[in-house]
């Protein structure tokens, strides 16, 4: 016989989970007990909240590819999970959240610390159990495994009564699960479908590939090079796709959309056909939907079936997984050259440096010359970078070149401040060699900043960035562009972030020059443990491109020309 919370445990240990991230409550106390009584091997990272939580179980997901876990106790413990469970649940990283419910005798009853979890998780989960009987615990939990980690991923919530984990019970953790009508394993695409797909590129003009996270999903990046090598198709990504397809590649034309670059979303308006593979062509890539890419011929592979013709209009729907469909793809390719389309790229691709912000003479310290340095000192982009949501994110996705798989993790979707530190602690608790690196903003970094208590807890090595501007940023900048300059609500009260980390233990350094970022990172790699780096940088620096929300790709506002540039001669 088993208790409810010695089930919990011994099914994570059979599901291989060795690290969960959680905080304590009355509910969920019979569990966390159990974990002590029986010396379970799991390590418990306690947080010092579970938004926090939610997102560390997140950037373990992401950084490792296996299934992050997440503990809360009732009402507001579990509701407190929402905000990470809903950035997991759009950007398809699978996490299993286990939460504390009151008793069954005091559901509906407006207990202590009552909330109707699974009512209020249902729209940002895959699935979700209310347990009310012990007997359906471990049925539950292979179940939430399962589906969470395959098909597309997701997030999985198991909310359990508090009798039900005090109950005892038969255990058993089955061998396989039953689950009419969920097929995540009839995931190769239609061969008709894949063969006018293939017809298509063969015949392209101005042929061009998008490549989203899902390539990364389901390992596929070897066979998406193996494509634009073939056939000589140009590469971009959307922002969560960075790292499928090595930005340095001489195919790589980076990434598009609202803040991608500009010379990527030319190409994007003008291809004649578009392989967009584990994109979900969502409206921060596509702009306004119906003036995407308006002359091609839309060729969408996705696993969800649900994605075909959500948003753009799609000539060819494969529904399958990256892998396979690629493996069917190739060898219907044939060798092809596109020299005409490819100069055309190359050329607006020089008109685009010749804007760019870094090489422009100046000494004002600003945040993509920050970037720059990091990837540089960074052995070129031998990290993995977490960055939080902001100006500083989109110059992190544009200054520093991923060319490997899973190196940077962000909130693509739901675009969450806060994301980053906690789901570097995740990050780096699944992948402790790695070189981690948070890149944050004042304002996104202030939302989880108190889990520098959970860094130090753990002796983790993270170096933080902070990108100090004062404001908050990406919104002081929409007020520029589209309110006027009227700062409502965006200059920031920032303590000392110097003083802070110390509070807490952590080595720290402001910097306020151009000429000491580059020291500056490598002392913080030196550090044996964690280090924070304050840049304090220039206020008003603006991200572009920048397409207006509702407005076409082909209307960016584009950084003008240094010739054009405020205040030059
Ligand atoms: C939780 C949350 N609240 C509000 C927003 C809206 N938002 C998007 S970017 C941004 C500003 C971010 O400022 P900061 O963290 O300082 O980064 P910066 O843009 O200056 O790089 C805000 C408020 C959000 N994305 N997430």
């Amino acid at each position: 016989m088993k208790t409810g919370g010695q089930i919990v445990w011994e099914s994570l240990l059979k599901e291989g989970v060795d690290v969960v991230f959680g905080l304590p409550g009355g509910a969920i106390l019979p569990a966390y007990d159990d974990l002590m009584k029986y010396e379970y091997p799991i390590h418990h990272v306690l947080v010092t909240h579970e938004q926090s939580a939610a997102h560390m179980a997140d950037g373990y997901a992401r950084a490792t590819g296996r299934v992050g876990v997440c503990i809360a106790t009732s009402g507001p413990g579990a509701t407190n999970l929402i905000t990470g469970l809903a950035t997991a649940y759009m950007d398809s990283s699978p996490i299993v959240a286990i939460t504390g419910q009151v008793p069954t005798s005091l559901l509906g009853r407006d207990g202590f610390q009552e909330a109707d979890v699974q009512g209020v998780s249902l729209p940002v989960t895959k699935h979700n159990y209310l347990i009310t009987d012990v007997r359906d615990l471990a049925d539950a939990i292979k179940e939430a495994f399962y589906i969470a980690g395959t098909g597309r991923p997701g997030p999985v919530l198991v909310d359990i009564c508090k009798d039900a984990l005090q109950a005892s019970v038969e255990y058993e953790y089955p061998e396989s699960v039953y689950l009419p009508g969920y097929k995540p394993n009839l995931n190769a695409p239609d061969e008709a479908s894949v063969a006018r797909a293939a017809r298509l590129l063969n015949e392209a003009k101005k042929p061009l590939i998008v490549a989203g996270q899902g390539v990364s999903i389901a390992r596929a990046e070897k066979e998406l090079r193996q494509l634009a090598e073939k056939a000589n198709i140009p590469v971009s990504t959307s922002l969560l796709g960075i790292g499928t397809f090595p930005s340095t590649h001489p195919l790589s034309i980076s990434w598009g959309g609202m803040h991608g670059e500009a010379y990527t979303n030319y190409a994007m308006q003008e291809c004649d056909v578009m392989f967009a593979i584990g994109a979900r062509l969502d409206d921060r890539l596509t702009g306004a939907f119906d003036t995407f890419a308006p002359n091609a011929k839309i060729i969408h592979v996705d696993l969800d079936p649900a994605e075909m013709g959500k948003n753009i209009t799609i000539d060819t729907p494969v529904v399958g997984d990256a892998l396979l469909t690629l493996k069917m793809l190739l060898p219907q390719m044939q060798p092809n050259e596109h020299p005409a389309w490819l100069a055309k790229i190359a050329d607006w691709k020089t008109e685009s440096t010749e804007r760019d912000i870094i090489a422009q003479e100046t000494d004002e310290l600003v945040a993509p010359y920050i970037m720059r340095q990091l990837w540089h000192a960074t052995n070129e982009g031998d990290a993995t970078v977490v960055s939080d949501v902001g100006q500083h994110q989109m110059w992190e996705a544009q200054y520093f070149h991923h060319t490997k798989r899973r190196s940077l993790l962000t909130s693509g979707g739901l675009g969450t401040m806060g994301f980053g530190l906690p789901a570097a602690i995740g990050a780096q608790m699944g992948l402790p060699d790695e070189e981690i690196w948070v890149v944050a903003g004042d304002g996104g970094f202030q939302m989880t900043m108190i889990e520098l208590s959970t860094v130090m807890q753990e002796r983790l090595p993270i170096k933080i960035a902070i990108i100090n501007n004062g404001y908050l940023g990406m919104v002081r900048q929409w007020q520029d562009v589209f309110y006027n300059k009227r700062h409502a609500g965006t200059p920031l009260f920032n303590p000392d972030f110097v003083k802070l980390a110390d509070a807490y233990g952590i080595p720290a350094k402001s910097v306020t020059r151009k000429e000491d970022v580059y020291s500056a990172i490598k002392e913080a790699q030196a550090a044996d443990g964690p280090y924070l780096l304050d840049f304090q940088v220039e206020e008003f620096t603006n991200v572009y491109p920048m397409v207006a929300p509702g407005k076409s790709n082909a209307d960016m506002i584009r950084r003008p020309m240094p010739n054009l540039m405020e205040g030059a001669e």
